[in-house]
């Protein structure tokens, strides 16, 4: 039989073929050989022994969260309570350039804010719409839910964000656990624990657990700058540029000049040297 892997608990993997649900175990096989089964895998597996016996070849793998074969992300972007960062926004704008996966930016929470914050938000969802990435927010149901259809959605985005509870809005059904916030830390608690694939709005979505760490391995420095779109709109006077160090860097002109965001640059700088 064949299905698509939609949780993953310790050793034991649900898988859906065509609306049924089956509980399968891996076999020692695939640890051997160093795959390790994901969400959002397509498998073979032994009905009546509850195996799986192969996974197909993926279309992307993403590691935090673990989860394969995915069109769009949507990054939920919380204003207030974790507050907003730009430098995580643009780390992962990075990591779906990267791995070729659609970004949809999704803030959350805008009802903590006051006026003035309101309006200083507007500068950031205008400047990223300006790059081609579409900006919504979460209190935008009706075009949320159109934006689903005949896709994978992976949502990611920090603990407390709002995850769980834009998809439980998806489907009222559904009861998601969400989590408080600590008021003390400023950030969620983890609430969800695993990743999970749920069939919703005419597509497929992934609730993921919010995590702490995002990492860069396996890109090159030369990769991660061209993940910074608006880069390749002001051409360098040097060839292969970084914009880092080089004098007459034609980007650190525009960010001074205020065309290029600030905290884009100061981003993409904390990326590179990071790594
Ligand atoms: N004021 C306000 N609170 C929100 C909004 N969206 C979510 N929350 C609250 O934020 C808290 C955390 O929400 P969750 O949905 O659990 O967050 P999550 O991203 O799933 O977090 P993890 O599962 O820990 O990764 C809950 O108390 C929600 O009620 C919003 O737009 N405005
Ligand atoms: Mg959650
Ligand atoms: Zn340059």
């Amino acid at each position: 039989m064949e299905g698509q892997i939609i949780k993953i608990l310790s050793n034991l993997y649900t898988v859906n073929s065509n609306g049924t649900i089956y509980e399968c175990h891996s076999r020692g096989k695939f640890r051997n050989d160093k795959i390790t089964p994901m969400v959002g895998d397509y498998v073979k597996f032994d009905e009546k022994n509850r195996y799986i016996l192969e996974i197909k070849p993926r279309k992307n793998e993403l590691y935090r969260p673990l989860v394969s074969n995915v069109d769009q992300g949507f990054i939920i972007t919380s204003l207030r309570h974790p507050d907003f960062s730009t430098n995580l926004l643009d780390k992962l704008l990075t990591i779906m350039e990267l791995y070729k996966i659609k970004p949809v930016i999704c803030f959350t929470k805008k009802d903590l804010l006051n006026n003035k914050e309101k309006k200083e938000i507007k500068k950031y969802e205008k400047y990223y719409r300006k790059l081609g990435y579409k900006v919504l927010y979460n209190t935008n149901m009706f075009k949320i839910k159109r934006m689903f259809k005949g896709l994978t959605t992976v949502f990611t985005g920090q603990s407390g964000a709002g995850k769980s509870t834009l998809i439980n809005k998806l489907d009222k059904t559904l009861n998601l656990e969400v989590g408080e916030i600590s008021i003390a830390l400023g950030r969620g608690k983890h609430t969800t624990r695993f990743v999970q694939l749920l069939e919703l709005c005419g597509g497929k979505i992934v609730d993921t657990p919010g995590f702490s760490m995002i990492e860069f391995t396996g890109f090159t420095k030369e990769q991660i700058r061209d993940s910074f779109k608006e880069f390749s709109k002001y051409p360098c006077p040097y060839k292969d540029c970084m914009h880092l160090d080089e004098k007459e860097c034609r980007i650190k002109k525009e960010v001074e000049k205020g065309n290029i965001l600030s905290s884009r640059y100061d981003n993409y700088k904390k990326i590179i040297t990071d790594k």
